[in-house]
């Protein structure tokens, strides 16, 4: 059977027990299996239009399967463009199975991970890009995630990265044609063109580089540490944070040994909250191991919480330790504010100093905000589409090549192929974004990821 034309089938529902369980199934065969297992009063399912649904049952070898709603689509008018049947039976696990038993006996086939969006693309339906966001939208962990992954799905990263393709491609033909030209015929206007076009053209390329810091926050989440010397509150702040009790709180200096990492929402974005052990010199190698992790998380971190502890006297290594943050990067805390206060002020005039007190939760709210201010400064207000990772090396070496051809261009005498051949590689790897240029391994890669049944 080619794989590409059969039918397959697959619960598109969570397991477990829910309202109503739904099982999809796509591919020519589609019509004919609803015919086969389904009885309703009236037309048979084949003869119904396109966009209806039918009240009836789901027969099995063994008698009633379910009674079930079925959703009628036809080709092209589905997710994947193919003739799909829907059917909305019980939730639960028995009925469901019994459901996709039936479909499987009526000659269907069970789908792989993500293998109806993966038709969905083939059929040229959505892009690779939109490919990408569907599964984005599914694991979004905060409003803004979501937004971004729509704006995604509704092409909107798609149309610029066709800008880029389209303003490289037609500047590769202005190329082309000039190979032609003898070396002191070619006009030096027609190549000076040639080469600010690139440069637009890397601009551009730029431009989408510039939404992968975005892109990173909002799929992985700001990581957010905590930091500073024991017993300062560092533990405190993180369960206050989350509001529960996850980190144990002593007042005994090197209680937390272990960085602990939990997940939060702020302000509709998501955050990695790290505690970690307090800075200082230990025999101990457990937490001499601890300080290590803390170390580690620092070098990662999105932003760092410095805590101080506000009721003793300023240490010079926390300053020292500040100065190894930078400075965008860091909020300093100082902490136990509702305890006569020795530490005079740490005089940082490029870093943020708010003085907090943890002992009642009155300053969780502003410390929130804080954290969301900072964080939101690499965000834009404007929901839109930004580049993962894989995005991200895609345009960096199709940047490489745009500029490579650029040099060859401006070298004397110009060398003309070669920054040719440059272009021509350079719309190679930037279809691969997209999918205009595609490979078994890459589609495996990205579809591979998904959940069965989407
Ligand atoms: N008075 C006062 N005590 C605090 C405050 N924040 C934390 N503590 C206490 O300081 C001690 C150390 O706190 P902890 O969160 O374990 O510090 P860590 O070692 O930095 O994680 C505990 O006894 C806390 O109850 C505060 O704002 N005021
Ligand atoms: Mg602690």
């Amino acid at each position: 059977m080619n794989p590409d034309t059969d039918t397959i089938a697959a619960v598109a529902t969570a397991p477990g027990e829910s309202a109503i369980a739904i099982i999809r199934v796509s591919g020519p065969a589609s019509l004919p299996i609803a015919d086969r297992i389904f009885s309703c009063e009236g037309t048979p399912a084949s003869q119904r239009a396109s966009n209806s649904f039918v009240h009836g049952r789901i027969l099995s070898k063994d008698g009633v399967a379910d009674e079930v709603i079925l959703l009628i689509y036809r080709a092209p008018h589905s997710y994947t463009r193919e003739d799909s049947i829907e059917i909305q039976g019980h939730g639960g696990s028995i009925a469901t199975k019994r459901i996709l038993r039936s479909v499987l006996d009526a000659g269907a086939r069970p789908a792989e991970p993500g293998e109806f969006t993966k038709r969905a693309f083939l059929s040229g339906r959505i892009d690779l890009l939109q490919a990408e966001a569907v599964l984005d939208l599914i694991r979004a962990r905060s409003d803004r995630a979501a937004t971004a992954a729509l704006e995604q799905l509704s092409g909107r990263l798609s149309d610029s990265f066709g800008k880029a393709y389209d303003e490289i491609i037609s500047t590769a033909a202005d190329l082309e044609a000039t190979l032609d030209f003898s070396e002191d015929e070619l006009p030096p206007t027609l190549l000076n063109g040639v080469v600010r076009r690139l440069q637009q053209g890397e601009q551009h390329l730029q431009d989408l580089l510039d939404t992968w810091d975005e892109g990173h926050l909002l799929r992985e989440g700001a990581l957010v540490v905590i930091s500073g010397k024991p017993n300062v509150g560092k533990s405190t702040l993180l369960n206050a944070l989350l509001g529960i009790d996850r980190a144990i709180v002593t007042p005994m200096p090197g209680t937390t040994r272990d960085t602990i990492e939990e997940l939060l929402v702020i302000d509709g974005l998501s955050v990695r909250l790290v505690d970690t052990a307090g800075l200082r010199d230990t025999d101990c190698e457990i937490e001499g191991e601890g300080i290590r992790r803390t170390r580690s998380a620092l070098e990662k971190a999105d932003l760092v919480l410095y805590l101080i502890d506000g009721s003793q006297t300023l240490d010079p290594v926390d300053i020292e330790q500040i100065k190894t943050i930078p400075p965008e990067k860091s909020v300093i805390l100082v902490n136990k504010s509702d305890l006569p206060k020795k530490a005079n002020t740490p005089s940082m005039t490029d870093r943020s100093v708010i003085f907090i007190s943890l002992r009642s939760g009155d300053d969780i709210p502003f410390v929130k905000r804080i954290i969301s201010e900072k964080i939101s400064t690499h965000c834009m207000a404007q929901p839109h589409a930004v580049i993962s990772e894989r995005h991200r090396t895609l345009v960096l070496s199709t940047l490489k090549e745009v500029s490579e051809a650029s040099r060859l261009l401006q070298n004397d005498p110009p060398e003309t192929a070669l920054a040719a051949s440059s272009l021509r590689a350079s719309l190679e790897i930037l279809g691969e974004a997209t999918g205009r240029v595609y490979h078994d391994e890459l589609l495996n890669n990205i579809f591979s990821r998904f959940c069965i049944g989407k």
